[in-house]
C-alpha cells in the first residue's frame, strides 16, 4: 500500500491480502526490499518505473485517484502490469469543492470569517463583493468532473462554455477550440483536466492574461497545467483577478509568494477528500484488485 485508503478499506484489504504498506514508513525503500520478491500489487499508487524494477512480480497497480499521473504508466504497459483508477465515484466531491472555491473567491470567505473573529465587523461594514450569477465560466476539460461542475453552476445561473480536445455532441454550451479565446470571453476559468505531458503548463501565461484583470482562475485538476510563476506574477501585479487554488506545482510545497496574496484561495489537494469519495475509491481499489487475482475483467481499467 502506497497511500492511506480509507480505514475500513484497510481492514478489508488486509483481509483479503498479506499488505506491507510504505505509507509513513521510515525507509519506504527498506520495505519494498523486503517485500520486493513477494509484492504482486500495488494499492494506492504513485509507482515510479525504478519502483517497478525493484518488484519483479508485480502484476497490478491499482491507483487510488482517478489521475494515473504519478505513476509511470508507460513503464507498466511495457511490463505488461495492469494500471485501474478510481473514476466516477469522485466526480461529485470535487465538483463540490471547486463550487466552494469559487463562492469562497467570490465571497472573500477566509477573509470574511477573520473579519469577524478579529472584531473588525463592529468597527465597519465590510466591503461589497460580487456574485457569481451572470457571469461567464470557462471550463477547461468538460469531462466526467467538469460536467458535474458545469450542472451545479448551471443552478447558479452562470453562462457555461467549454475548452478541449474537440467539440462534444449534444452538450448544451458553447465550445472553445481556443483556450485563450475561451478565457478572453470568461470571467471564470475552471481547470479540471487530468495532469500529465498533453496539458502542461496549458494554462499560459497568454491564457492568464487573456483572462485578465477581473478574471478569477480555479484548479482542482493539477499543478502541472498551470504556469504557476507566471500566475503569481499576474495576481501581484493585477493582471489577473484571483485565484482558487487546491493544486500546486510542487505539492504540499505552496509559494510563500502565493501566499502573501489576499486575491487567492487555498486549500490542500483536498477534492476527493470527503469520507464518502474515499470509501468508494478505497472499494473501487479493492474491486480492482479481487476481479485481478479471481482473473475476472478489471472493473476500471486505464491500461
Ligand atoms: C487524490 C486525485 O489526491 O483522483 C485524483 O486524481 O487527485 C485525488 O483523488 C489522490 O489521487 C488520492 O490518493
Amino acid at each position: 500500500m502506497t497511500k492511506p485508503l480509507a480505514k475500513s478499506c484497510i481492514a478489508e484489504l488486509e483481509q483479503l491480502f498479506d499488505v506491507r504498506s510504505i505509507v509513513n514508513a521510515a525507509d519506504p525503500d527498506q520495505v519494498m526490499a523486503e517485500g520486493g520478491d513477494t509484492i504482486r500489487a500495488i494499492a494506492g499508487g504513485k509507482v515510479s518505473a525504478a519502483m517497478m524494477e525493484k518488484l519483479p512480480r508485480l502484476e497490478i497497480i491499482a491507483n487510488e485517484g482517478v489521475g494515473v499521473d504519478t505513476t509511470d504508466v508507460p513503464a507498466a504497459k511495457a511490463r505488461g502490469i495492469a494500471v485501474t483508477n478510481t473514476p466516477d465515484v469522485l466526480n461529485i466531491a470535487v465538483a463540490e469543492l471547486a463550487v466552494g472555491l469559487m463562492l469562497a473567491l467570490a465571497r472573500t470567505l477566509p477573509e470574511a470569517d477573520r473579519y469577524v473573529r478579529d472584531g473588525e465587523w463592529a468597527k465597519g461594514l465590510f466591503p461589497l463583493r460580487s456574485q457569481l450569477h451572470g457571469k461567464t465560466v470557462g471550463i477547461l476539460g468538460l469531462g466526467r468532473i467538469g460536467k458535474e461542475i458545469a450542472g451545479r453552476l448551471e443552478g447558479f445561473g452562470m453562462n457555461i462554455v467549454y475548452f478541449g480536445r474537440q467539440e462534444q455532441p449534444g452538450q448544451p454550451y458553447r465550445y472553445f477550440g481556443d483556450l485563450v479565446e475561451m478565457a478572453k470571453a470568461s470571467d471564470w476559468l475552471v481547470v479540471i483536466a487530468p495532469g500529465g505531458k498533453a496539458t502542461e503548463r496549458i494554462v499560459s501565461q497568454a491564457v492568464i492574461e487573456a483572462l485578465g484583470p477581473k478574471g478569477r482562475l480555479v484548479n482542482v485538476a493539477r499543478g502541472s497545467l498551470v504556469d504557476q510563476e507566471a500566475l503569481i506574477e499576474a495576481l501581484a501585479s493585477g493582471q489577473l483577478g484571483g485565484a482558487a487554488l487546491d493544486v500546486f506545482e510542487q505539492e504540499p510545497g505552496v509559494p510563500p509568494a502565493l501566499l502573501a496574496l489576499s486575491n487567492v484561495v487555498v486549500s490542500p489537494h483536498m477534492g476527493s477528500r470527503t469520507e464518502e469519495a474515499r470509501e468508494a475509491m478505497g472499494r473501487l481499489v479493492i474491486d480492482n484488485l479481487v476481479a485481478h487475482f479471481e482473473g475476472r475483467p478489471l472493473p476500471s481499467r486505464v491500461a
